[in-house]
C-alpha cells in the first residue's frame, strides 16, 4: 500500500504521539514569549510595525524545532526559549524583506496585508532591520544556564545563517535566476539550501548546542535538518502550484508567473513529491538512536511533506 503524507502523520499519531497537540502546546509557549519580548515604546510606529508581522501567526516551526532538540538533548526551556524567539524574529524579518516590491513583491503574508502595505516601504525595511538586530540582543541578554562557549557558538551560527553564507546568499542567487530558462538542479539546490534550509538547520542544531549536546549528536541532527530543509522547500514549490491563495495566506501561483525555476518545473509534481518523501525518510533514519524521544522530530518531518500551507 502506498501511504500519502497525511496517512503517515496519522500513523505517527496512532503510535501514541499526538503531533497536533504537541505543536499547539509549543506554539502557545512561543506566542506568549514573542508577545512579551517586544513591548511598545517610543517611537511607537516602529514597534507596532515589528509586532504586526512578528505576531501575525505562522506555523512557528523554527522555534518549535529549537525547543524540541534542546529538550531531546536534556536541556530546559530557559536555555532554549530566547533563541527560539530570535529564530522567529529572524524568519519574520526575512519575510518582511522578501515581500517588498524590490524582492518578491507580495501584498499578502500569513493571511494579512504585508508589512509594507500597512506601514509603507520605509518603515517595513526598518522593521526588518530592527527585528534582526533585536534577535541577537535578545539571545545574548535573555539566555540562562547555558555554557558561554555554547551560547557564543549559537550566536555565531545565527550570524552566519542570515548573512551572505545563508539567507542573503540564497536570495541573491534566487533573484539572479529569475526568468532564466537554464537554471540547473544544482543551482536550485544551492538557492534553497541557503534561503530556506540554513535557518531550519540552525533552528534544529542551536537547540542541541544550547543543551550541551555531543558533537556526534549535533552531526546527526544537522543531517536530519538538511534533509527536512530541502524537503520543506520542495513542498513549498509544490504548494505554490497546488494550493489556493486562501490556504497559503499569500499569493499562490507566483513562481510560474515570475518564471522561477522550481523543483516541479524541473522534475514535475509527481517526481518532486517522491524526492521530498525520500529526503524525509533519510531525515527520520538519522533519529534511530533516540528511540521514542525522537517522536516529535519524526512527526515534524512527516508533517513537512503532508502540510497544506
Ligand atoms: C536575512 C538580512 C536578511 C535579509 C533577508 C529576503 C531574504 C533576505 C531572504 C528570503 C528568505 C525567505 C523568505 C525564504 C523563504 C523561506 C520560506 C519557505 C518561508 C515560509 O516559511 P513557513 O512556511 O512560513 O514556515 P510561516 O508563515 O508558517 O512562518
Amino acid at each position: 500500500m502506498v501511504m500519502t503524507g497525511e496517512d503517515r502523520v496519522a500513523h505517527t499519531e496512532a503510535s501514541d504521539f499526538n503531533l497536533a497537540s504537541y505543536l499547539e502546546e509549543k506554539k502557545q509557549l512561543v506566542e506568549t514569549a514573542l508577545d512579551e519580548s517586544l513591548p511598545i515604546t517610543r517611537p511607537e510606529k516602529i514597534y507596532e510595525a515589528m509586532r504586526y508581522s512578528l505576531l501575525a501567526g505562522g506555523k512557528r516551526l523554527r522555534p518549535i524545532l529549537c525547543l524540541t532538540t534542546c529538550e531531546l538533548m536534556g536541556g530546559t526551556l530557559e536555555m532554549s526559549l530566547p533563541t527560539a524567539c530570535a529564530l522567529e524574529m529572524i524568519h519574520t524579518m526575512s519575510l518582511i524583506h522578501d515581500d517588498l516590491p524590490a524582492m518578491d513583491n507580495d501584498d499578502y503574508r500569513r493571511g494579512k496585508l504585508t508589512n509594507h502595505k500597512v506601514y509603507g516601504q520605509d518603515i517595513a525595511i526598518l522593521a526588518g532591520d530592527a527585528l534582526l538586530s533585536y534577535a541577537f540582543e535578545y539571545v545574548a541578554r535573555r539566555t540562562r544556564n547555558v555554557d558561554l562557549a555554547n551560547l557564543l557558538d549559537v550566536i555565531a551560527r545565527l550570524g552566519r545563517t542570515v548573512g551572505a553564507a545563508g539567507l542573503v546568499g540564497g536570495q541573491v542567487l534566487d533573484l539572479e535566476s529569475e526568468g532564466k530558462s537554464d537554471v540547473t538542479v544544482e543551482t536550485l539546490k544551492f538557492i534553497h539550501i541557503h534561503k530556506t534550509g540554513a535557518l531550519l538547520e540552525t533552528s534544529v542544531v542551536s537547540g542541541a548546542i544550547l543543551a550541551g549536546a555531543k558533537p556526534e549528536d549535533i552531526e546527526r541532527l544537522s543531517r536530519y535538518a538538511q534533509n527536512i530543509g530541502l524537503a520543506f522547500q520542495i513542498v513549498d514549490d509544490i504548494l505554490d502550484i497546488t494550493a489556493s491563495t486562501k490556504e497559503l495566506g499569500k499569493t499562490a501561483g507566483k513562481d510560474q508567473k515570475a518564471q522561477k525555476a522550481t523543483y516541479p518545473s524541473l522534475w514535475g509534481l509527481e517526481e518532486s513529491r517522491k524526492q521530498a518523501q525520500a529526503l524525509i525518510d533519510d531525515a527520520i533514519a538519522q533519529l534511530k538512536p533516540y528511540n521514542r524521544g525522537a517522536e516529535p522530530l519524526k512527526a515534524i518531518a512527516q508533517f513537512i511533506v503532508a502540510r497544506k500551507n
